[in-house]
């Protein structure tokens, strides 16, 4: 990939780590831990000292059935994170995890970088706002919204059928001034995916290349692992490791992490083997 999301510009095939801070009361694993503004501050530099690329600040739950939060709420939540992280000279680029226009607004105006839809556009101020700002956005695959999506994970295909979708997408975001180099795509595992289908997505993650776009993936802790294994959320950091290993070795640039240090670890790993080499190791000279 090769991209500028704020100062930074993200070249190459990484991965890039993208720490989440749940800046909720209820987010599906998190949920309370970061709300205080203060303690999703102090979660933003730990996930930068544990070597994230950039960080997620999200403010609405998107787990299963959860109730949508007013727009209001949301930024009151997430607009004192990135102020203060801006105001204490933060040094990653920032994105707002949002489906809503006026939260993406706020967000940028304080000093956000990215948007991250899990609704890829649902909302047209959303776009407005991402094409007005210049700013890249991701386009997550979801059918639905997180309150009726499970119903909606019927596929002949699924990737197939994501990959169409994802392509939709990218047509609204061109339609509403977003161009495409301003895009990321992501299959959105487990929203109206069933286990079996985030799997799918998982092993076949590298197909969605032939959309021509960088490649997000967040598989971190999330319902499949515990589907596979009967692991508790809590526990379930060695399975997201091998999902992301699949996904490096997919070519997937961009993973959705909780767990940075760690998963950092096994990216590197990863990374190596798709790759055969080690990063920074002399290379053997001519013989
Ligand atoms: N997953 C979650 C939230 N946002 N955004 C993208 N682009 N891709 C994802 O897979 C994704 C996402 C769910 O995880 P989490 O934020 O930890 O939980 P919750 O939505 O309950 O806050």
């Amino acid at each position: 990939m090769r991209m500028s999301i704020g100062a930074r510009l993200f070249e190459g095939p990484g991965p890039f780590l993208m720490g989440i801070v749940n800046a909720t009361p209820d987010s599906f694993s998190d949920g309370g831990r970061y709300l205080e503004p203060g303690a999703a501050v102090d979660r933003a530099l730990r996930l930068a000292e544990e070597g994230a690329d950039l960080v997620d600040v999200g403010g609405e739950s998107t787990r299963p059935g959860a109730p949508p939060v007013p727009a209001a709420e949301e930024i009151a939540r997430v607009v004192p994170v990135v102020e203060r992280l801006r105001a204490r000279g933060f040094p990653l680029p920032i994105s707002v995890d949002t489906v809503k226009g006026a939260v993406a607004r706020a967000a940028l105006l304080a000093g956000a970088d990215l948007v991250n839809d899990v609704s890829a556009l649902g909302d047209p101020d959303l776009a407005r706002a991402c094409a007005e700002a210049g700013v890249p956005v991701v386009l997550m695959h979801m059918r639905g919204t997180p309150a009726d999506m499970q119903s909606r994970a019927v596929y002949r295909d699924v990737v197939a059928e994501v990959a169409r979708e994802l392509e939709a997408a990218l047509a609204r975001a061109e339609a509403a001034g977003i161009p495409r180099e301003r895009t990321i795509l992501d299959p959105g595992i487990g929203f109206a995916k069933t286990a079996e289908q985030s799997l799918e997505l998982l092993a076949r993650a590298g197909e969605l290349r032939a959309l021509g776009r960088p490649l997000l993936v967040g598989p971190s802790r999330k319902s499949f692992i515990g589907k596979v294994t009967g692991a508790e959320v809590g526990e379930r950091l060695p399975g997201t490791l091998a999902a992301v290993t699949a996904c490096v070795l997919a070519g997937v640039e961009l993973l959705r992490v909780h767990d940075v240090a760690a998963v950092r670890q096994a990216a590197r790993v990863a990374a190596a083997l798709r790759d055969r080499a080690v990063p920074g190791a002399a290379r053997p000279g001519p013989r």
